[in-house]
């Protein structure tokens, strides 16, 4: 019998939407470009919609990601020698994490700590693996490095970290913030400790804008969940039938940029963060960035940061790439 999830909760709720509305006070205040942090696109409705996004046949990320780790979790394990303790930064809905625990359960137990902000997701990625023999989970409600601080301290002697940072979601970060996350990482590690780390690569344009602009219109939703949102937990006024999603490649940074672009001068009222703004014709409220990388790239992202690679495994089909770093 699977036992009941445990969750332990960082952030009391009151403060989570304290958090939320000054972030959205903040982002909407800029006086150029606005923008509103990516992280809060997943409230339980935005998980439910990125799930559907992760199905979608011009969104290759996830597959790429899932194949690799169907075929090579033996290989990605048997590099890990020692017994080894499992962090998850964002645990998504913990499909992808499955073939690494079997592979390490096959071997020894295995102690897994997913690590999201996102309860909802949590809890699903604890219904989705809990059946799995010899591991047993423990789910951290809170930011990845408070999460991953908690767990270090966890650990016992002798027990090596594998911390897995499965999502691509490195690609959220600008480059420099990308190597600050993974010297922070680094920090929190012990030389013997390891890093799973997902990256999307670079790939044709008219693919990559596709894979965030689909047809059927679920990265739309998605992104505009984002206002619904605000309306909801923050008492906002925006109308949602006044904002196009825009989905963009920039070349210099080599990133998909997502936008909501207003389509009409509009005045906005957010009740409970005592905010009110406005938006021009055509202006854009700038919502994510997903960066694309080439592989030798991601090695040297991590040299910098402080690890050596111990093996990198790419997608044929869809560029993509899980590098394993060892801290050291
Ligand atoms: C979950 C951050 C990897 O950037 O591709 C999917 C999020 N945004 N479609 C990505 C996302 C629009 C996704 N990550």
């Amino acid at each position: 019998m699977a036992s009941a999830p445990r969750i332990a909760r960082a952030i009391p709720a009151l403060e989570a939407i304290a958090q939320f509305s000054s972030d959205v006070v903040v982002g909407l205040s800029q006086p150029g470009q606005k923008e509103l942090p990516s992280k809060y696109l997943y409230d339980e409705v935005g998980s439910a919609l990125f799930d559907v996004i992760c199905v979608l046949p011009e969104y290759g990320l996830s597959r790429a990601g899932m194949r690799l780790l169907e075929r090579h979790a033996a290989d990605i394990v048997e590099r890990m020698p020692g017994p080894v303790v499992v962090a998850e930064l964002g645990s998504g809905s913990g499909q992808k994490t499955r073939w690494l625990l079997e592979a390490l359960a096959r071997r020894q137990r295995v102690n897994y700590y997913p690590i999201d902000i996102s309860s909802s997701a949590l809890f699903r990625c604890q219904l989705e693996l809990s059946h799995i023999d010899l591991v047993s989970i423990v789910g951290f409600e809170s930011a990845y490095l408070d999460g991953l601080r908690e767990v270090a301290a966890r650990r016992r002697e002798g027990e090596q970290l594998l911390v897995l940072f499965l999502g691509s979601t490195i690609g959220n970060f600008d480059r420099p913030a990308g190597d600050q996350f993974l010297r922070e990482v680094r920090s929190t590690l012990c030389e013997g400790d390891a890093l799973l780390l997902a990256t999307d690569l670079e790939k044709p344009v008219p693919a990559l804008t596709l894979a965030y602009d689909d047809s059927a219109g679920v990265t739309a939703a998605f992104n505009k969940n984002l206002l619904a949102r605000i309306n909801r937990e923050l008492d906002g006024d925006f109308d949602l039938t006044k904002f196009d999603h825009v989905a963009r490649y920039d070349e210099s940074e080599r990133r998909v940029e997502m936008h909501l672009r207003s389509k009409v001068w509009q005045r906005i009222t957010i009740r409970k963060a005592g905010f009110r703004f406005y938006l021009r014709e055509g202006e854009t409220i700038w919502t994510e960035s997903s960066h694309k990388y080439d592989p030798q790239e991601v090695i040297q992202m991590g040299e910098r940061a402080g690890y050596r690679c111990a093996g990198q495994w790419i997608d044929g089909e869809w560029p993509f790439a899980q590098t394993l770093f060892f801290a050291g």
